[in-house]
């Protein structure tokens, strides 16, 4: 199939990339949004995210008249929905008494209808957003036949997930192989012609369903195994072991790759669409349920590590160093970090917090501070929140005559303990059960 003009709904994280980079490869884009500020953002060639490479991008994009920004859809030969799909902040599901997270598809729904007015026959439509599995079958088909037009007879119709790394998007966008499953094997094949102008890894095709799972699995797959490495450092704690000691020594063997503990699981992923597995068959995902419980509660596990080392924690000046919701980026969806210095905020203690990558974020009542210096400046102790390489190269000598503050709790193992411990400090580490 040929392809001269697409229109992209959702211009985030992957819609946005995913539009300049068609454009930036020859074919006319319409990117939509339905929010007014990203829509008069764009159009001035501002961005509303930070993604390395982007703003380069989207400005070429712009410049070579390709890409043009608004918020309704307009007729084309194909419609990609790069929308969010969150779960509910308010309403939950249970199952055997435990609570679990219910997918918001309200973005996914109304993009799907804002299409319907400009199918046309012989048109493909994508999905991209992560989603339950058989959203495509029978969530879109019912919507996009509302046009009056049919599913694989008159129009294609495929899922074809993202799997991109924020702070690599632009790079995997190209590199990565991509999966595209179509309702039947012609809307498949739509799917990889259009794909195929910019994407540079394989390009493997299966049914809609299919590659709906694919994405729910890598990113489930993921959080199970985080989950354990949180375990192995609550179960190290318990036993008087350094768990991240224990975990290199444990990779050693060449069929084990343990991942990181940490503060949880943050991003709009991964603690996110394992959820979709549990909503959609919660006899059957247990150990998925029983992961996401591990990761969600791995926050508090936090707080009360910082409690043992610093008692109450009423009136206590502490220093939170790192928000994003992991290393080196500047993305704060769904942070433990942001979670941990809110829940020690409730319990009275007072946090200068400091984001390398966002020194003003947006983030009421969280009281940030625009340099290094100015949070440590009244500490009486540093958290490690995120294990950025920045603070990886903190020389705790220097740092030592930048705050009153003696006392250390790294969740992310970014201080190296006899240097800390030389320099004055005294260091308390998640996962380590040992002195
Ligand atoms: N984390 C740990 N320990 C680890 C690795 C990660 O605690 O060993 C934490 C991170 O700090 C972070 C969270 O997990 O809070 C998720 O980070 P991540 O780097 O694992 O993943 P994301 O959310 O940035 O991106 C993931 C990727 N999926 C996989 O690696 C299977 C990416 O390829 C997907 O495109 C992306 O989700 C997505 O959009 O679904």
């Amino acid at each position: 199939m040929k392809f001269n003009k697409i229109c992209v709904l959702g211009l985030g994280y992957i819609g946005l990339p995913t539009a300049s980079t068609f454009a930036t490869h020859g074919l006319r884009v319409a990117g939509v949004d339905i929010n007014p500020q990203i829509v008069s953002m764009l159009q001035n060639g501002e961005l509303h995210i930070y993604e390395p490479g982007l703003r380069t991008l989207v400005q070429a994009a712009l410049k070579s008249g390709n890409l043009t920004i608004g918020a309704q859809p307009e007729p084309a030969d194909a419609f990609i929905i790069a929308v969010p799909t969150p779960f509910f902040e308010e309403q939950h599901g249970t199952y055997q008494g435990q609570p679990y997270r219910l997918a918001d598809l309200r973005a996914v729904t109304s993009a799907a209808q804002a299409i319907v007015p400009h199918l046309r026959k012989g048109n493909l439509v994508v999905l991209e957003s992560t989603s339950p599995p058989r959203t495509t079958v029978d969530l879109l088909i019912p919507i996009l036949e509302q046009s009056g037009l049919r599913a694989g007879e008159d129009f294609h119709l495929c899922y074809s997930p993202e799997r991109v790394l924020p702070g690599q998007i632009l790079r995997e966008l190209i590199e990565n192989a991509r999966v595209i499953g179509g309702i039947d094997r012609l809307s498949a094949e739509a799917g990889r012609d259009l794909y195929a102008i910019f994407v540079r890894g394989e390009i493997v095709l299966t049914d809609a369903t299919t590659a709906e799972m694919v994405k729910l699995m890598e990113n489930t797959y993921r959080d199970v195994n985080i989950a354990i490495a949180n375990e192995f450092a609550r179960l190290a704690e318990r036993f008087g072991v350094d768990v991240w000691e224990a975990i290199a020594l444990a990779n050693r063997h060449p069929r084990v790759q343990i991942l990181r503990p940490g503060p949880g699981v943050g991003g709009h992923c991964i603690s996110v669409d394992p959820w979709f597995f549990v909503e959609a068959a919660p006899d059957l995902a247990r150990l998925i349920h029983a992961a996401r419980q591990v990761n969600d509660a791995q926050p508090h596990h936090v707080i009360s590590l910082i409690r043992q080392a610093l008692g109450a924690l009423n009136g206590k000046r502490l220093a939170a160093l790192g928000l994003a919701f992991k290393p080196d980026v500047d993305d704060l969806r769904e942070s433990p970090a942001v979670e941990i210095v809110r829940a020690l905020q409730q319990a009275g203690a007072q946090v200068a917090a400091y984001e390398p990558f966002k020194l003003q974020p947006d983030l009421p009542g969280i009281a940030a501070r625009p340099t290094l210096e100015a949070a440590l400046a009244e500490a009486e102790a540093l958290l490690f929140l995120v294990g950025h390489n920045q603070f990886r190269q903190l020389d705790p000598s220097s740092l030592a005559a930048l705050t009153p503050a003696r006392l250390v709790v790294d969740v992310v193992n970014v201080c190296q303990p006899s240097a800390w411990q030389a320099a004055g400090f005294r260091l308390v580490r998640l996962g380590v059960g040992k002195n």
